[in-house]
């Protein structure tokens, strides 16, 4: 094994230790040596990160586990985005996300966040207490490939309705997928989301499984 790939794998296991500090010393390091981002997302911060799903959804690992770990991963990520913007990497498409209005609830909306940039896709968080206008201009600001719902309340759940309701009659024709405790498949298709997703690593196969990429 090279020094590289030692260098990598010992960052693998910082991302799975969940130490945000050693992951993010470890990127700037690996960064400074010319190392390219890409690689270093390929081939140690991805890796991690498809471990610590599947610990999570074997039950290995619990709630608070993985948001030590995606902090460690967002370390990470802080160093390399500004580099992978700027280089040959293109994002495996463009998730708007946000949580509808009358709901502040927000730890899973930002962890699908990270999951999915995770996985190479780019987010945009569009925040908490999102109206239908927001929801739509957000669509047409960035041109999303998917849109994305979040809601935890049983009272805010039904606002997501009121949202696909207008974006259709906007004439916007993109996958809007849903998501939240209270969520499950039959409400999803009974509001007429594309798809919904049980948590952050689901979320991840939801999309791509969609985009096909
Ligand atoms: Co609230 N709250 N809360 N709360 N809160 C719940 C949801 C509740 C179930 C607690 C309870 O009574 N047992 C209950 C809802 C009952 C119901 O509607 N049936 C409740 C209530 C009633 C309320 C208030 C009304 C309380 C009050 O003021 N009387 C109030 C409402 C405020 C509002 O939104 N208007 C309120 C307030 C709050 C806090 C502000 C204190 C805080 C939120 C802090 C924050 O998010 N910044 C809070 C919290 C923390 C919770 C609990 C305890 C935890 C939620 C959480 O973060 N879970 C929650 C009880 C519980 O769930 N055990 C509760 C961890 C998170 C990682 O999981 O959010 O489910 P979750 O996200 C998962 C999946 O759902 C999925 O993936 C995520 C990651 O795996 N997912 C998606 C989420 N979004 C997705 C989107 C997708 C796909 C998957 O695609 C786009």
């Amino acid at each position: 094994m090279t020094e590289i790939h030692s260098a990598l794998g010992r960052l693998k296991e910082s991302l799975i230790a969940g130490d945000h500090i050693a992951t993010a010393g470890q990127t700037t390091a690996l960064v400074e040596q010319g190392i390219d981002p890409t690689m270093i997302l390929n081939e140690a911060l991805l890796p991690g990160m498809q471990l610590i799903g599947q610990r999570f959804r074997n039950g290995e690992y619990f709630l608070p586990d993985v948001l030590v770990r995606a902090r460690a991963m967002k370390s990470a990520m802080a160093v390399l985005e500004p580099l992978l913007e700027k280089g040959e990497y293109k994002a495996r498409g463009t998730i708007v996300i946000g949580t509808v209005k009358g709901d502040v609830h927000d730890i899973g909306k930002n962890l699908v966040g990270v999951m999915l940039r995770g996985a190479g896709y780019r987010v945009v968080d569009i925040g908490v207490g999102c109206s239908d206008r927001t929801f739509l201009e957000a669509v047409r600001t960035h041109h999303p490939d998917i849109l994305g719902m979040s809601a935890l309340l049983t009272t805010t759940m039904t606002y997501m309705k009121t949202v696909i309701s207008t974006l259709r009659a906007a004439g916007e024709t993109l996958p809007i997928i849903i998501g939240g405790a209270p969520i499950n498949a039959v409400f999803a298709e009974q509001v007429g989301a594309t798809g919904t997703a049980r948590n952050a690593t689901d979320v991840v196969e939801l999309v791509s499984s969609i985009l096909k990429r």
